[in-house]
């Protein structure tokens, strides 16, 4: 019998960890670290052995930048992970970052893994392919906010030498949702791996990658994630009968069906 593989972070802190993707890592990053430092301001359960239960506020600085102490390296899940009025996107997701990454500094981390968004670049059109090196077109103030996320990991990095895997992930959910969702896709298992892959490649820099899984149908140039050692194994074609005779075709004359970031680019007002 092999003897199981030694964890190879001691701490480890995920922020948003009540959340969606969030309660998708929180049993995957257990085996690779001694001890999964979890906050979030929504309730997190009760800690199995080997976690840490730090509830916060991304807006409250001083219990932010706590959290980084004693850690390895941090996962920044947390935030508004929908397009919301700039108001309420701006403490959580732009302030809380930047708390996030005082806390790296002020604690000697020297690793983040960003989740940004595929809405930093939402409305370049779908009939081109976009990579990390295109410029921001965000979507929405959710949009505008993972853009300034990933504005702080560069600052980090040149400034203080933080190293940051930003990655701008499609749609994480158990199964394509509708028929945009079946070119951005990314399984929860897949993004486990990209995760890992993110946490453990050297010498990254800040480095921004699109997180999506193996789909016939693509908008995104996956160099970068390949090269942080990331290959998706699963795509959504086997979910597409079912989408495509659930989901009515998109108005090919609408902004959301011409636009990658679909139905974020037409809301608001608010
Ligand atoms: P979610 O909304 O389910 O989870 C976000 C978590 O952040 C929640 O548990 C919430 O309580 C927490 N949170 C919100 N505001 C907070 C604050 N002010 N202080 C502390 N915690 C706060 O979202 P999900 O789907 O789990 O996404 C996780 C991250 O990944 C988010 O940053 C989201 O923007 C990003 N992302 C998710 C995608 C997806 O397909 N699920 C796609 C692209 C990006
Ligand atoms: C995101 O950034 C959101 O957090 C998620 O809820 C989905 O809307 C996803 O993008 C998407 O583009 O499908």
């Amino acid at each position: 019998m092999t003897a199981p593989r030694p964890p190879r972070w001691h701490r480890l802190l995920l922020t948003g960890a009540a959340g969606a993707l969030g309660r998708v890592l929180r049993p995957r990053l257990a085996a690779h670290c001694s001890v999964l430092r979890l906050s979030d301001i929504a309730p997190l359960g009760s800690a199995a052995p080997g976690e840490e239960l730090r509830p916060a506020a991304l807006e409250d600085k001083a219990a932010t930048t706590a959290l980084l102490e004693g850690v390895d390296a941090a996962l920044h899940f947390g935030g508004i992970s929908t397009e919301q009025p700039f108001e309420a996107v701006l403490p959580a997701n732009v302030l809380g970052t930047f708390h996030v990454y005082e806390g790296a500094r002020l604690h000697g981390v020297r690793r983040v893994v960003f989740a940004s968004s595929n809405h930093v670049t939402g409305f370049h059109e779908r009939s081109r392919t976009v990579g990390p090196l295109d410029p921001p077109r965000p979507d929405g103030y959710y949009g505008i906010s993972k853009a300034c996320g990933e504005s702080l990991a560069q600052f980090y990095f040149d400034r203080w030498g933080i190293e940051t895997v930003s990655l701008r992930i499609g749609s994480c959910f158990a199964e394509p949702r509708d028929r945009r969702m079946l070119a951005t896709w990314l399984s929860h298992d897949d993004l486990g791996r990209l995760v890992l892959a993110a946490l453990a490649a050297p010498a990254v820099g800040h480095t921004v990658v699109y997180g999506v899984g193996a789909n016939r149908d693509t908008w995104w140039d996956d160099a970068a994630a390949r090269r942080i050692g990331f290959v998706p194994r699963e795509g959504s074609e086997r979910f597409r009968a079912a989408v495509e005779a659930r989901e009515p075709p998109e108005d090919p004359s609408s902004a959301a069906a011409q636009r990658q970031g679909g139905g974020f680019v037409a809301l608001g007002p608010f």
